[in-house]
């Protein structure tokens, strides 16, 4: 063999052995080099991304604004996290203030809420600019809620309240959500679309 030949062999096999030792480990997990490790992905307690239709402990209640109808659907083509599904609020009523709530049912305690929430452009347009988390605690069902958090048209946005620092009596929540809000100079909607998904209740 050519001594040239001979040692593009011994190169090669001095890269192979050095590529064997490094980079891995016996369980075959890369090592990223900064020897830090990949975050635990999220498991939300609701995310949407199975079923056709609204979880029973999810329920929408629009009876404080007359006129309103909220239609859930879950939505194919909307999702907080890329790619599954979004719940789906089409929304019908007159000119005027709406209020509109999302409600839990599910736990009867919780120290922190997250929602991520998305307004359409149209109802954008036509005067809902965003909403709060909010509890009903006790006997008395008293009423607590977050920080109002403005929401911009096609882009998701994450609502969260730590109901504790509010001193609200977190072992007794009778029932907690999102209420969507347009003001008194909001025009009359038909079918527009809002959309929530990855509820975490912790
Ligand atoms: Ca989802």
């Amino acid at each position: 063999m050519h001594p040239y030949n001979i040692l593009t062999m011994s190169l090669a096999l001095a890269g192979a052995l050095a590529l064997a030792g490094c980079g891995s480990d016996s369980n075959g997990s890369v090592d990223n080099g900064g020897g830090g490790t990949t975050p635990p992905t999220t498991t939300y307690t609701y995310d949407f991304n199975s079923g056709t239709s609204l979880p029973t402990t999810l329920t929408l209640n629009a009876s404080e604004t007359a006129g309103l109808t909220a239609t859930p659907t879950l939505d194919a083509t909307q999702d907080a996290g890329g790619k599954g599904q979004a719940l789906a609020v089409a929304i019908t009523a007159p000119l005027g203030e709406k209020k509109l709530y999302l409600q839990e049912t599910g736990h009867t305690k919780a120290s922190k809420l997250s929602f991520q929430v998305k307004l359409s452009q149209e109802a954008f347009d036509a005067g809902f600019t965003g909403g709060k988390l909010y509890a009903k605690t006790g006997d008395g069902w008293t009423w607590s809620n977050g920080d109002w958090v403005s929401i911009n048209p096609d882009t998701w946005t994450t609502v969260t309240w730590t109901p504790g620092t509010d001193s609200v009596d977190l072992a007794d929540i009778k029932e907690l959500g999102l209420q969507f809000y347009a003001g008194a100079t909001s025009t009359a909607v038909s079918e527009v679309k809002v959309y929530v998904d990855n509820i975490l209740i912790e």
